[in-house]
């Protein structure tokens, strides 16, 4: 395989995954650079997103962080870090994985372009995340029912994939600290994988 990736982007979310699944050896990194390789014709025939990462797997072309993830998840289900296919764990997992990739990722983006809250209020319903307040709410909620994991004592990718961006967010003071996160954050924090990602030594 073949991951398209920049050593400061969100492609740093990959690396972690990729130690967790023991399948370093297995990836060859193809390191882009931002306006020029990322641009280029023969990437943008890739992902015409001009965007990094890309997972490269024979004639799959997967781009989307989260869709990776599950991705490599499934491909070596043997390592345990999906619920099986007709496990009905399966739904609240693509929950987790979904609502980090949309509410939580678009909640940050929105926050960095300092849009007057007004505006904000009026397009609540349109809005992924609905407003700050729920947002937290959910995540509140789904992170102090962990057990330490978001579906109980097995890990997932989704608990990976929400942890870095949690981890992510605060560290950047984007995201506040809630109490109810910080078991669930520490526990993540605490695996031999993240243990050189700046954003999760900073929390
Ligand atoms: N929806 C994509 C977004 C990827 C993305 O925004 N990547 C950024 C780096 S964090 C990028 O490649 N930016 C380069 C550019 O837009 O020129 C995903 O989640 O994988």
């Amino acid at each position: 395989m073949k991951l398209y990736c920049h050593p400061q982007s969100r492609s740093n979310t990959i690396l972690p995954l990729l130690k967790e699944l023991d399948i370093e050896d297995q990836v060859e990194l193809i390191e882009l650079e931002y306006g020029t390789t990322m641009r280029s014709t023969e990437y943008l025939a890739l992902n015409p997103l001009g965007k990094v990462p890309c997972l490269v797997d024979d004639d799959a072309v997967i781009s989307e962080t989260p869709a990776i993830f599950a991705y490599l998840a499934d491909k070596y289900a043997e390592k345990g870090f999906a619920p099986a296919l007709h496990d009905p764990k399966r739904g609240e997992y693509y929950k987790w994985l979904f609502f980090g990739h949309g509410p939580v990722t678009e909640f940050m983006n929105i926050k960095a372009l300092n849009i007057p809250p007004e505006t904000l209020a009026k397009q609540r319903g349109s809005i992924s995340f609905g407003d700050e307040e729920a947002m937290m709410n959910f995540l509140r909620q789904g992170l102090s029912h962990a057990k330490p994991y978001l579906l109980g004592e097995q890990i997932t990718v989704a608990d990976l994939y929400l942890a870095y961006w949690l981890a992510f967010g605060i560290s950047f003071k984007i995201i506040p600290y809630d109490d109810a996160f910080k078991p669930f954050l520490n526990t993540i924090k605490q695996r031999d994988a993240v243990k050189d990602v700046s954003w999760f030594q900073a929390i």
